[in-house]
Formats: structure tokens, sequence, C-alpha cells
């Protein structure tokens, strides 16, 4: 069943009318009209900058996409967000990770009850215990000082945690050593404790709900591990073990102190929750102080998106012009490409942080959307990029909207690097954008024949971010950028973009299939054809 509430709605059918008169306009044709293009379609806010100068889009395009928003209730939806009203309809929830970063004084009302002072409760014994651990003060049961922390958890409790850490490790304490297992390969723990003292050792289990199987089974992995490297003494998991969890009845019956478990609510979403406990990991490595200043970043970022008038809110239009591309260009994919290496995570992260949202095919109501929601994000680190898939972008048959992320100084100046990384994100934009005519092909001495492979039909899309530096707070920018472009998306196409139903079906059926996998014997099964012949192989290959 269709939705015909977006696509019959008066500002998406003007959109429609209107594309049909811009599509085929060329950036060269709009930057040649209009020789101020580049200074106007800007915005700035919350200490980021951007140019979505070099856009397919018109002053008209723009009105309209502002029309659409305006149409579609962006602003209420936006304001009973940041109320806690328990927006997400699907599982009954508020959506409160703004409430993550508000200020001591601040409140925040759900169910009658205001959240902050929780927050900063939280907040507080974090940063108690992260100065114990960066002292030496928190001791492993032998005396000796931690000196690994291993971040167990997967999903929304694993890919914050990793990107920050990664992001911020020049600011972390070099002192100590982090490492994040996630899968439930044994691959990945066997790799991160490889070569290290149990002794020294300190595993943070960060799961929401403690009972996601890839986590427990690593926690369960890393209790053994600990025991068996420290004689066997359960009295050690206490000093080598913290939770970051919602559920105190399964951390206890792990058998983690509750003193050492740090709380979150289930207005938190998984994937939100970076700025959360889950956060306990980045809080120790970066210091209590420097987490604070993302959280502020954060908040500034948050403030933005509530104040600034539309056309000049950087979510807003990030979402707006996602929404241009997705459903009007047909683009499915959205690159994310940071010209900073310590953001190498940062793709990745927004992978989640997009697709898991906004991956959604019925509205709110439940109908069938008949249009095209989130697209694919994706993305590397530029320079190296360049020599790799750049290459489709440039003259490949999709059109591939861009997402170019920089920054004005380094953290590591040394030499021309810095300025020669800044110099190729600026050239890609322009080539991106303009690409090379024939004509100037020819001009160069080419070969008739070799013209059409060196022509570049430019007219690919781009956004443009640029911040001082990566610092903490920039971080926090960052992500609550991305967080509220994706929420603006979420609301044009009347979707839930905070519950995840569309992972539960995988994760049954591997629970079904796992006792058909260890017990050898059985011969019966039930699936399908390909299903059934595949564990077959597996359970000879087993015994061979
Ligand atoms: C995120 C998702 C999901 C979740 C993981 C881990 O939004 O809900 O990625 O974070 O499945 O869940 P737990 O934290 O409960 O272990």
């Amino acid at each position: 069943m269709s939705n015909p509430s977006l696509t019959q709605s008066p500002a998406w059918k003007a959109l429609a009318k209107h594309f049909g008169n811009v599509s085929a306009l060329s950036m060269r044709e709009l930057f040649t009209s209009d020789s101020s293009r580049g200074k106007r379609l800007t915005a700035e806010g919350a200490g980021l900058f951007l140019d979505y100068s070099k856009n397919r889009v018109t002053d008209d395009t723009l009105q309209l996409l502002l029309a659409l928003a305006e149409e579609r209730g962006l602003r209420s939806r936006r304001d009973a967000m940041f109320r806690g009203e328990k927006i997400n309809s699907t599982e009954n929830r508020a959506v409160l990770h703004t409430a993550l970063r508000a200020p001591r004084e601040a409140e925040i009302m759900v169910d009658g009850e205001n959240v902050v002072p929780n927050v900063h409760e939280v907040l507080d014994k974090m940063a108690t215990f992260a100065h114990r651990l960066r002292s030496g003060m928190w001791a492993g049961h032998t005396g000796k000082k931690i000196r690994h922390v291993i971040n167990i958890g997967i999903g929304g409790s694993d890919l914050g945690p990793v990107m920050a850490y990664e992001a911020l490790k020049f600011y972390s304490d070099r002192s100590l050593h982090f490492a994040f297992v996630s899968n439930v390969d044994s691959d990945d723990f066997a790799e991160a404790v490889h070569g290290l003292n149990p002794a020294e050792t300190l595993f943070i289990v960060s799961s929401k709900t403690f009972t996601t199987l890839e986590t427990m089974t690593n926690a369960h992995t890393a209790r053994a591990w600990l025991l068996k490297g420290l004689g066997g003494d359960e009295a050690a998991i206490a000093k080598h073990f913290v939770a970051v969890s919602t559920n105190a009845e399964k951390v206890a019956a792990f058998g983690i102190d509750t003193a050492n478990m740090f709380g979150f609510w289930d207005w938190v979403g998984g994937r939100y929750s970076m700025d959360s406990a889950i956060g306990l990991s980045t809080m120790v490595a970066i210091g209590p102080d420097n987490f604070r200043a993302m959280l502020a970043g954060f908040h500034q970022m948050d403030e933005h998106f509530q104040t600034a008038p539309f056309e000049k809110n950087l979510p807003v239009l990030l979402g707006l012009l996602t929404v241009w591309y997705a459903d009007f260009f047909g683009s499915q994919t959205v690159a994310v490409l940071p010209y900073e290496q310590y953001l190498k995570r940062f793709p990745a992260y927004l992978q989640q942080l997009t697709m898991e949202s906004n991956g959604k095919s019925v509205t709110l109501g439940g109908q069938r959307v008949n249009y095209a929601t989130g697209p694919v994000y994706w993305g590397e680190p530029g320079t190296n990029g360049q020599h790799s898939f750049y290459q489709l972008i440039h003259q490949g048959t999709h059109l591939i909207p861009c997402d170019f992320i920089g920054f004005a100084q380094t953290l590591n100046p040394l030499g021309r690097h810095h300025d020669i990384l800044m110099a190729n994100m600026f050239a890609q934009s322009e080539a991106l954008a303009f690409g090379k005519t024939a004509e100037q092909v020819r001009t160069e001495g080419t070969a008739e024949a070799l013209v059409p492979h060196r022509v570049f039909e430019g007219n690919h899309p781009s956004n443009t971010i640029l911040a001082q530096v990566l610092d903490p707070a920039t971080l926090g920018r960052l992500v609550a950028l991305y967080e509220h472009s994706v929420f603006t998306q979420g609301v044009i196409w009347d979707i839930n973009p905070f519950d995840q139903w569309g992972v539960e079906l995988g994760k049954v059926l591997a629970l079904k299939i796992l006792p058909e996998l260890e017990n050898l014997g059985e011969t019966t099964l039930h699936h399908d054809s390909s299903t059934n012949a595949l564990i077959e192989r597996y359970r000879r290959m087993q015994l061979s």
C-alpha cells in the first residue's frame, strides 16, 4: 500500500515539477550566472562552516525544500524530540540523546521526572572512575596498574567508542592501551588480548541490554581468560570488569559489582549513545575535561539545530539536500570523505547512525512508502580514497553526492603535509563540480580517440564542511550535525529513525541454527534447500 501523503503534498509536487526544470542545469552555468554563489550558499553554526554551493540546486530549489520541511512539520517534530515526547512510537520511548549533553542546570522531563540530574550523576561517577584509572589509584587484583582497557560491545555499544577513540587519539593518555572487541568471531577477542597481561587489563562490558549474544559471549570468554591468568580467584573480577548498561540485574548476575556499573536509560538509542556512559572508554582515554568539552560541542550543535532559521541551519540543509538527491535524482548513496586521518572510522560510525536509522520502508502509520528513504552512506579518508574509488564518482554512471570534511589546522604540523592534504580536498570538489570538457581535453593535445576517456562530465554535487581543528568539541559538533540531519530526513520521509526491527530476524534464526551446528548427530533440518545444504556441508567439514 502506498503512502499518498508525502508524494501528494503540495511542496513535494512543486519540487517534482521544479526538478523537471532544473535537473539538467550544470553547475558551470549556475556559477557563471551568479558570481556570488560560492559565498552565498554557505552557512555557519556551532563552529562549523558549510559550503553547499556545489549542489545541483537553485534558490528556488532551496525555497521549495525549506517549504517541504515546514509542511512536514520539522519544527514541531524537532521540538517534540527535545521536549522528551515519546516520538519513538514503535517502542513507545522518548528520544533524548540531546539530554546527555544538556548543561547541569537544564530541565528535561520524561514521565514527570527531570532526567538531567541523573545524566550528570552518571557523568560525575564516570569522571571519578576515569581519574582513578588514569592516575593508577584503581589498581588490578595483584596491585599492578591497569595499562590495557578493552571495551567489549557491539553496534551502538562499539562503533561510537571506537570512532571517538580513533578521532581523539591525539588527546589520549598514551600510557594506556585501548582495544575494542565486538565480533563474536573469536579472532577478535584473541587478537585483542594477544600478549596482554591479565593483571594489567580492565574490561568495560558495554551493553544496554546486557543480553546481546556477541557481547555476552565475549564477556564470558574475557572472564575465563582473566581468571585463568590470575589463578582463578573470583575476587579478581571486581578489579578487572566494569559494566555500562541499563540492566543492573543482569550485570550483577554476571558477577560485576553494580557499584562499578555506569547506567543509562531506555531513551538513549544504541547508535545515539556515544555521549552516554557508553563513552566510558572515551572518557578514560581523553580524560573527563576533554569528554565534557566533547559534550559541550554536541550541545552547541543541538542549540544551533533548535534556534537557527532553517535556511541557515546546517543539519536542516544537509538533511534536505540528502532528500533532494535520494528522491529526485535517484541517488542511492552518499560518500563521506574526511580529509583527516584521525576520522578514519567516522564513515563506519555514520553508516550505523544513518542506515540503521533511516533504513525503513514503512511510514510511522505503518504504510509502505512509495519513495526512496535512507541512502547508503560510505567513505574513507582522503587522500587515500582518491587513489581508489573516486574514479567511479568522477567518471562512473552513478550520481554520488559527497560530503568533504576538512580542518584549517592539523594536529601534527609536518612541513607541507597539511596544505597538500587540503589542496587535494578543494581540488576534488572543484573537479567533481566542473569537470573537464572535450574542448579542454583537445586543447591539451590529446589524441582524438582518447578524448572521450579523458572527459570529466562534472556536475557531481558535494558539500564541504570546514572546521578549525579536530578537537573534542568539534567531534561532538560533527556527530550532532549528522544526528540531526538524519532526523530531518526521517521527518520528511515520515519514518521512525529510532527503531531497528530489521536486525531481529537474523538474530532469531541464528539461535535456531546454532544447536543444529553444535549437535553434529542431528540430521533433520527444516530450512530451505540452500540453508539445509550449507549446514550439512559445514557439519561434514567439521568432521573431516
Ligand atoms: C543501535 C542498535 C544496536 C545495539 C547493539 C548492542 O542503535 O540498537 O546496534 O547498539 O545491538 O546492543 P546492546 O548495547 O544492548 O548490547
